[in-house]
């Protein structure tokens, strides 16, 4: 099991949480995604590692950036 905290912004709502969840969730192997809405934090749990590349593309996918 692994697990990584990523940094989104633009999030300002609880669709934009909704929508970042059902993005990232759609990689393969994820199990759980849990977003914080005030620092924009989003910590993916994963049967196998997870590469950023993957994460930033869910996330631009759905109208958000990573911070870095
Ligand atoms: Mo509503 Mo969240 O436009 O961006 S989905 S604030």
């Amino acid at each position: 099991m692994a697990e990584s905290t990523y940094t989104v912004k633009g999030m300002t709502c609880g669709h934009c949480v909704r929508s970042v969840t059902e993005e990232v969730s759609e990689i393969e192997g994820v199990t759980n995604v849990s977003v914080d809405l005030p620092t924009g934090a989003v910590t993916v749990t994963s049967a196998r590692e997870v590469g950023t590349e993957q994460v930033r593309a869910a996330v631009e996918e759905a109208g958000y950036e990573l911070t870095a």
